[in-house]
């Protein structure tokens, strides 16, 4: 009698840590499973990301090849009517699809030729500024922004009017890396932003040229004074139906015949070194977004990739992009976003 009254409580406490050994393993087991899905599914998707970045790149250098092929054909010049500037049908791979778009960047004012030329680019930004109804101020607002010293302009900003922000910031003193930079500026707004940001680029090369056989309406029009929107849509007219301009000379003939004297030609050229090429792969359900700046060298052909940028969405042609990029809309995997320059 007196053993089981001793042994009854020792069994019961016996099942009690029997049964919670039990549990506690059964939980330590679902959490591992659990771990290890979730392990397994990350390592998944981290493969097709990765599959789908390595898509990107090979439509990067799909993109090299066609700018390749036109460096090789006969016609030294660039103009929109050539194979790398239609629109070029989406390449089918396994479990994905890869397509591109390739801009010319030399259609565009380069923010950082603003440094050279003495005064006919500034002229020339201005006159853009004007046709896009924007405040001349941001002229001196961009040239202070890149410029190393700290002697403000009229209009412009030094490191004293930033500093003083919440967060405090100072200029760039160096040449701009990417046009969002412009966001950063003093009083530019996201309207003046989303209204500049199709009509400009920032390149390596301060000296780059605006190519006029690709340049848009606002950027022949900021060549000169009095080039009416109507008298530019003429040029244009002309200039796409004839497949481009030869040369300058044809150009400047052309734009005299339309109506249009003065135009200084430092500056101008009829081909491109620069092109922008935006790529949307997609392998299984992961989507890799990549901009390349390209710079095909106008005498060798060779070609390098410049910059590789990862956090924009694929916009198409710069003409959609003041449509398509809208705040917010711009970013679609800010995870990823990074820009590399080499
Ligand atoms: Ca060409």
């Amino acid at each position: 009698m007196r053993m089981n009254s001793i042994s009854r409580p020792q069994t019961g406490v016996a099942l009690i840590t029997v049964m919670l050994v039990v549990s506690i393993s059964s939980v330590l087991a679902v959490t591992m499973v659990t771990r290890q899905n979730l392990a397994i599914h990350q390592t998944l998707n981290a493969m097709d990301q990765n599959q789908a970045y390595q898509y990107a790149l090979g439509g990067e250098e799909i993109a090299r090849q066609i700018l390749h092929a036109d460096f090789a054909s006969e016609d030294k010049i660039d103009f929109l009517a050539e194979d790398w500037a239609q629109e070029i049908e989406p390449f089918e791979y396994a479990e994905g699809e890869v397509e591109i778009r390739i801009t010319d960047l030399q259609g565009l004012f380069n923010l950082n030729s603003l440094s050279v030329r003495g005064q006919v680019n500034k002229k020339r930004f201005l006159a853009l500024l004007s046709v896009l109804a924007l405040d001349q101020m941001m002229l001196d607002r961009i040239t202070d922004w890149f410029d190393e010293d700290q002697a403000p302009r009229q209009l412009g900003a030094e490191d004293y009017a930033y500093l003083v922000l919440d967060p405090p910031y100072r200029t760039a003193s160096n040449p701009m890396v990417d046009v969002s930079e412009l966001r950063l500026l003093l009083d530019i707004t996201e309207e003046d932003y989303q209204r500049l940001v199709p009509y400009v680029c920032v390149l390596p090369d301060p000296n780059s040229m605006i190519n006029v056989n690709t340049a848009s309406g606002p950027i022949l029009q900021s060549l000169a004074t009095g080039l009416t929107a109507d008298k530019v849509a003429e040029l244009i007219d002309f200039r796409d139906y004839d497949e481009g301009f030869d040369d300058i000379d044809e150009f400047l003939r052309q734009a005299n015949v339309t109506g249009v004297g003065g135009i200084d030609t430092k500056g101008l050229a009829t081909e491109s070194q620069f092109f922008q090429v935006q790529i949307r792969a997609r392998y299984n359900q992961r989507l890799s977004f990549l901009t390349s700046v390209i710079q095909r060298d106008s005498v060798t052909g060779n070609m390098q990739v410049i910059s590789r940028d990862l956090s924009r969405t694929f916009v198409g042609r710069r003409s959609e992009m003041s449509v398509t990029r809208q705040p917010g809309h711009e970013n679609s995997n800010p995870g990823e976003g990074k820009i590399e320059r080499g």
